[in-house]
């Protein structure tokens, strides 16, 4: 299942959030065999991989119990990892682990700490970078030269993951995790730059509040949840096409249409470039 070949399109990975309070969608996949119905309807999309989390990340969200947490994901990992690749998206190590034995394969860590957990269960990891927490982390983003930092940081990690031995591992600059709307941009504009740190890259713009602010009214009310489709695929399609290997999306019929445009990529191919 593990993405190896030179001449695909870039990979598609569907977001099913079993919570009541993700930003988008939260409550809408919350009961399990809604959330498992909604994972089979990606899959039927196209999706090549469904991440499943049972905690926002939206900022000042509620953190959530280990039990809770298990609760809400095991199941569903375990009606679809069956029937398409399953990554399971925690910042908790025993979650990590629990989701790996019900089927998960790759574990998509916003913390950017779980690599030893993904080093012993043998499968791949997402790092991806934040400044703060959910509690925090949109108060008062600061970076001197935010595209320096972020790619710093991502080489040091996705470096200390490949020690560990692993085989498969993924960067992803946080778009919207201690970012202000000018800090998304650069990154995105900085495609190159990530692209160049050597590992497969992963970009998660889909529906974020930083797409509402730039598609606003003329009274400078943001574009709500529902109308963030055509940035959300703009700036996948921008981020793909400068080399991204994967993007993490709500709409994925959509967004397959958007990567098979820009087509084969040499990006999907995990682990540090040789
Ligand atoms: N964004 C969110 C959650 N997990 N993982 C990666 N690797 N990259 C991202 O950009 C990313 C992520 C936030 O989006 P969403 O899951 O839709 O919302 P919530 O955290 O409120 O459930």
């Amino acid at each position: 299942m593990i993405p190896t070949t030179t001449e695909q399109r870039p990979l598609v990975m569907g977001i099913l959030n079993v919570t009541p309070d993700s930003f988008s969608d939260g409550g809408e996949w919350f009961d399990g065999d809604r959330a498992i119905a909604h994972g089979r309807q990606m899959i039927a999309e196209g999706a090549d991989i469904v991440d499943v989390g049972g905690e926002s990340t939206r900022p000042k969200a509620e953190p959530v119990t280990l039990d809770e947490e298990l609760r809400r994901v095991i199941p569903v990992i375990e009606a679809l990892s069956p029937a398409v690749r399953v990554s399971i998206d925690t910042t908790k190590d025993e979650v990590a682990r629990a989701a790996v034995e019900a089927g998960a394969t790759l574990i998509n860590d916003v913390s950017a700490s779980l690599w030893p957990a993904a080093a012993e269960c043998g499968v791949g990891w997402v790092a991806m970078h934040r400044q703060g927490t959910p509690a925090d982390m949109q108060d008062h983003p600061h970076y001197d030269d935010v595209v320096a930092e972020v790619t710093a940081f991502l080489r040091d990690r996705a470096g200390a993951a490949t020690g560990a031995g692993i085989a498969e591992v993924w960067v992803d600059p946080g778009i919207g995790f201690g970012k202000t709307a000018r800090h998304n941009l650069e990154l995105l504009a900085a495609m190159d730059n990530l692209v160049a740190v050597g590992y497969p890259v992963l970009v998660g713009t889909s529906r974020k509040s930083f797409l509402g602010a730039l598609a606003a009214a003329a009274d400078g009310t943001p574009a709500d949840v529902d109308h963030r489709l055509p940035g959300s695929l703009a700036t996948a399609t921008w981020a793909m096409a400068r080399g991204a290997g994967m993007v993490r999306v709500h709409d994925v019929a959509a967004s397959i249409q958007a990567a098979t445009l820009v087509g084969p990529t040499p990006a999907t191919t995990p682990g540090p470039a040789s």
